[in-house]
Formats: structure tokens, sequence, C-alpha cells
């Protein structure tokens, strides 16, 4: 069947229903905090793991942590870099995740940081030549020093424009990041990565309501806090998990089912992240299986050109961070993530975070851009297109100074 027109006009966005936040499946309404914690969060939560990301094994692995790199006066002074593998399973040949952490170098307490997966390796977010170039496979990009599906010495630094390293170090926060194609490479086969880790014998691909990439890349985050919690320079209370774009998407899984994580930020994560799936602005569920069939579960696919079908919507991912700081970042070029979108996301999640005693989203309308809402959901639209931004940071580290 052709796909339909992408709509990028308000007036074409179809009339719909959001599921009510706090209706349980059963029709009976959710009435105290108590019944949210108990009952519907688990039946929300139980939905999206087996509709649309997938459900993540419970079963734990063995976790070996080899510190690799724990240098104090990096960057000039300003940091403590660390560098820690986490080996999965009990193959010496096993998966492994390679954590780069950097710590604000006089600090008298523990640091709260951010935690972020990066698109292509840890050695891309800043010049510096000490981190470790990836060895893994990477998507051939020639501007990004991707040479045949390995990084080269040209990458580094690649994406520096996108985590302002120094100054986090600056306002007090340390900065941890991990590559996600360390956890599942980005593309369809599920042959490599942790998912065999999980598999079944004579199992080759996860079950249709078992994780696809995105729940993958989730797991490495909490497996990161994990490590994180035990590093005497980290506040582990206080770590906030961010991510931009489908890395946007996998912040809000992972701080969605790991209430560890004390604050969660969106950064134009739009569809299967913070925006509607039910408006079908941008890009749409079908869209999305199609260009990319291994980020969701098979369940996620039955619901293409059939949004109204979903037993949730986004609004109730983000309702899931309650009563935890939560903040969307929008930009207003970038229609495909759906910028309203992603306002009414938020704001649909405003219900539970009022029932649990806090305020929501405190704005009605969506803000001019530059014009952040600082209320216990955060939001602000920017200027310009799908990117990550200084002034995106700024806004996140302000939020952080309040409500972390
Ligand atoms: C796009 C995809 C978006 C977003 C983006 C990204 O191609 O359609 O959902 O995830 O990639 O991750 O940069």
């Amino acid at each position: 069947m052709p796909q339909s027109e992408i709509i990028y006009d308000e007036t074409l966005v179809p009339a719909y229903t959001l599921p009510d936040p706090l209706v349980g499946l059963d029709g009976t309404d959710v009435t105290n905090a108590l019944d949210w914690r108990e009952r519907r969060r688990p039946e929300v939560l139980r939905l999206f793991a087996e509709q649309v990301y997938g459900r993540t094994p419970a079963r734990a692995v063995a976790v070996r942590c080899e510190v690799t790199d724990d240098t104090p006066g990096a960057l000039n002074g300003a940091a403590i870099r660390r560098q820690v593998t986490l080996h999965f399973g009990d193959a010496t040949d096993g998966p492994a995740l390679h954590l780069l952490l950097y710590l604000p170098n006089n600090a008298t307490a523990p640091a709260p940081l951010f935690l972020g997966l990066n698109f292509s390796g840890n050695h891309t977010i800043h010049p510096d030549p000490a981190i470790h170039l990836s060895t893994a496979w990477m998507r051939p990009n020639p501007d990004n020093g991707v040479v045949e599906n390995r990084a080269t010495e040209a990458a580094r630094g690649a994406s520096a424009s996108r985590w302002p390293v120094e100054r986090i170090l600056e306002r007090g926060y340390g900065l941890a990041t991990v590559y996600c194609g360390d956890l599942d490479p980005d593309f369809d086969d599920f042959q490599n990565g942790v998912h065999p880790l999980f598999y079944a014998p004579g199992q080759s691909r996860p079950a249709a309501d078992e994780w696809g990439a995105l729940g993958a890349w989730a797991w490495g985050l909490s497996r990161t806090l994990d490590y994180l919690q035990t590093d005497s320079g980290v506040d582990g209370s206080r770590v906030a998990v961010l991510g931009h774009s489908r890395l946007g998407k996998t912040a809000l899984w992972a701080g969605a089912q790991d209430e560890r994580f004390a604050l969660v930020i969106s950064n134009n994560s739009g569809c299967g992240g913070a925006a509607l799936s039910r408006r079908r602005y941008g890009e749409t569920v079908e869209r999305i299986n199609t260009n990319f069939p291994h980020w969701f579960c098979q369940n996620f696919h039955r619901y293409n050109g059939d949004e109204d079908a979903l037993p949730v919507d986004q609004h109730l991912l983000l309702a899931l961070v309650a009563p935890r700081p939560l903040y969307v970042a929008s930009a207003l070029e970038d229609r495909w993530a759906d910028p309203r979108g992603e306002f009414l996301g938020a704001r649909g999640a405003s219900p539970v975070y009022w029932l649990l005693g806090m305020d929501g989203l405190a704005a009605q309308e969506m803000p001019d851009i530059h014009q952040p809402v600082t209320s216990r959901i955060g939001y602000h639209i920017r200027a310009g297109g799908h990117d990550i931004t200084a002034y995106d940071w700024e806004r996140f580290m302000d939020f952080a100074d309040r409500q972390m």
C-alpha cells in the first residue's frame, strides 16, 4: 500500500483521541498516587514494552568493568578523564561497551552528571587525542572520518558542536557518554551487539514482543548507570539521561524503565519519542518502521497506518517519568520530528504529574522560540533545525540546576 503524503500542514492533522493517562485498560479511573504507582504505571510500562519498544530481558548478565584510563588534569586541567570498558557475559570476545567520563577536576563533592549515547563513537565528542578511537562498526560517512565502516583519526571531534564539554564542567556537571553501536550496530540484523547474549537456544532474532535496537541501547544506559553509581566521583542520585533524535527516543525509554535516572531529557526525539503518533505529522509510525525496521519491536509494525489502534501514545511514555523532572526540547525547522506534537506529548503527561502533587507543564499554548518553560516538565523550542546545540545544553543545565 502506498504511503500517504507527508503531513506538514496543521489543518491536515486528523482528529484523534488520546488514551487517558488516568483511566486503566479496564476502564476504571486512577484516582490517587498509589493507584498510579501500583496499577496504571506498570500497565503502561508493559504496553510500551510489548507493543512499542519490545520487552527488555529481565535476566542479568555478568558485567566486568575494566578501567583503561584515569587521568586528572585532562583538558588543560579542567577535567578528570576516565575511560572504562564494560564487558558483558562470560566470553572473552563478548560485547563490550566503552564509557568516556569527564568530571570537574576541582570538585569538592561527587558531581551530578549528564549521560548520553553518541552516534559515532566517543572520539567524536571532543578532539582530546587521549580518547580511545572506537574500533566498532560505524555507518560510512566521509564527512565524519569513517572509512569502510571504521573510524579514522580524522573523526576526532567530528561531533564536538553537540557536546560542549568544557562548559558542562564549568557549570559543575560531569559528562558520561557511550557509543550506541557498541550495544547494537544500527542496522537490521540482530546477530551482533548484546541481543545474542539473551537468545534462547536456536533463536536468531528477537520475538515480536522482544526488544529492538532502541531497547538494547536503553539497556546499555542502565548498565552504564550501574557503573556510575559505583564511581566515587559521581553523585549517582543525580544522573540525568539525555539524547538527541533516535538517541532521544532511547533516553526516554531508558528513563521510563529505570527510575534511578533523576532527570530525563529528550532533544528533537520526534516519532517514537516525545511526539504524539496519532497526529501523523512529519514522520509517521509506518515511515519509521519502514526505514528503521529494527528500532522498535515487531509488534509495533501492526500500527503502521493504524495509529488509533495503539493502546498508548507518546504522552504516556513521558508520564512514566513522573514525578521526576522531564525536559522536552524541539527545534522550529525540525518539522519531521513534529515540534508541536512534542509539545502536546509533554502537555499530555501533565495529569500524572498533577496527581503526584507536582506541576506538570506550565504552558497551555506552545511558547515562542527561546522562551523556555521550567515547570516540573520543562520545554523549549529554538530556532534552527534538527540538532543539539549549545543553546539546548544551556537550557538543560539551567533546568538541572533548578530541578535535579
Ligand atoms: C531520522 C529518523 C528520525 C530520527 C533521526 C535521527 O532519519 O527518521 O526518527 O531518529 O533519523 O536519529 O537522527
